[in-house]
């Protein structure tokens, strides 16, 4: 008998753990990813709580002293990625990179809690590391209200069209050599384009070249956009922070507060024009004018408006698999390339987890069966076609297991 799916899923985060950590998959991407990671707790949780609760505690291990959790840990030597720690140059041992990744981990650690609520101490353990966090994107983050990213990888969406404003402004002429390593491993149709990897290493040589300066990266550096995908995420993790906190006896701070101040701020980034969330340039006040992924985590922080309910029938109306990242009407729609269109299992279930909570059980479960069959014919990748359901990107993919396992499977 063939090895059932459930176990093909548990195989992968098993075969993708390097000790204390886990890969999100073997060759594109060896070292530990910030949210993947928080997704690989959720997963391990269904079948090693203990094993999940060491993931997040890794990754809360190489912490900042300023509270940013970075967005890779090199943990150790790979020459199968690039940029690499030589590049980033951050000075932390072991190496991290210098930015940040949307802030699910107080999300999934509520969630592993309740998988097992024998952890308490361990969940206890990494509230006041999980409100530093979050008070480090206030700090750093948070302009004009609203939570920024510096980076299009800090946005975790990286190639993104809301990111193209602000990249418009991004010298990536003189960047110099290099070699990338990702279209080596995967068909380089389905990447993010030389030019967006010239301003991508343009923002990592700004990053370095003031230290690292975290206030000073967003107050000065070529590229600010407000991210609704971050935005809404870190609302509600600040939302579950406090709830955890409260769960297991330890103290929740200013979590609350936060959530409720950030929620104060999501005013600016409705486009009121075409009537969606929408991220915005800082530096020039524009819009990006895309109706995207990020808008669509609006339930997620119980932001959900009527015009995003039609807008998600329209989507679903255009394409047969799963949610598109973008949407499928506008010209610069790419299945196949990577945030500009493909569908994303874990994304789905960041989603769907919204829909349930705002009581819209139908579309969560839609996007549940739609995102099992994906997986069902084609295998745990990274991402599909969601035109055509083709299996995309890297193989193996612990958050496509992860996800299988709390929720599509
Ligand atoms: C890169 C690991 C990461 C994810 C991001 C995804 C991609 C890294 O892979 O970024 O080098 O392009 O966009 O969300 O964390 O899976």
């Amino acid at each position: 008998m063939s090895e059932s799916l459930d176990e093909r899923a548990r195989a992968i985060l098993l075969g993708n753990d390097r000790g204390g950590y886990t890969v999100p998959t073997a060759g594109l991407y060896p070292f530990q990813w910030n949210w993947d990671s928080a997704f690989a707790a959720w997963g391990f949780s269904t079948f090693d709580p203990d094993r999940a609760w060491t993931e997040l505690e890794t990754l809360f291990a190489h912490q900042w002293p300023d509270g940013m959790v970075p967005h890779i840990v090199f943990h150790r030597d790979d020459e199968g990625y690039f940029p690499g720690p030589t590049v980033w140059s951050t000075g932390r041992t072991p190496a991290t990179s210098g930015i940040s990744q949307p802030p699910v981990a107080a999300t999934m650690a509520r969630l592993v809690l309740a998988a097992d609520p024998s952890h308490r101490e361990r969940a206890a353990a990494l509230v006041p590391k999980l409100l530093d966090w979050h008070r480090w994107w206030i700090r750093a983050r948070v302009r004009d209200g609203v939570a920024c990213i510096v980076h299009p990888w800090e946005s975790g969406r990286d190639n993104a069209f809301d990111w193209d404003v602000g990249m418009a402004n991004v010298d990536g002429s003189d960047v110099g050599p290099y070699q990338r390593r990702d279209t080596g491993h995967v068909d380089p149709s389905m990447r993010p384009t030389k030019a967006e990897y010239d301003r991508y290493l343009a923002l990592v040589q700004f990053g370095r070249g003031i230290g690292w300066d975290q206030v000073r990266l967003a107050d000065e550096g070529p590229f600010l956009m407000a991210d609704p995908g971050v935005a809404f995420i870190l609302i509600r993790a600040c939302e579950d922070l406090a709830v955890l906190a409260a769960e297991v006896g330890a103290d929740p701070g200013d979590a609350a507060e936060m959530a409720e101040g950030l929620r104060a701020g999501l005013d600016t980034l409705w486009n009121d024009a075409r009537g969606h969330w929408d991220a915005r340039d800082l530096r020039t006040d524009t819009f990006a004018n895309v109706l995207s992924s990020g808008a669509w985590l609006c339930w997620l922080a119980g932001a959900g408006r009527p015009e995003m309910e039609a807008h998600l029938a329209t989507a679903w109306g255009a394409v047969r698999h799963g949610l598109p990242t973008m949407d499928p009407a506008h010209p610069g729609f790419d299945a196949r390339r990577y945030w500009r269109g493909p569908a994303w299992p874990f994304y789905n279930a960041l989603v769907a987890m919204g829909l349930r909570d705002a009581g819209k059980d139908a579309e969560a479960e839609r996007l549940r069966a739609d995102t099992a069959a994906l997986i069902r014919n084609g295998g745990f990748n990274e991402y599909f076609d969601p035109v055509e359901g083709t299996p995309c990107g890297g193989s193996d993919f612990t958050w496509t297991a992860a996800v299988w396992l709390t929720w599509a499977g």
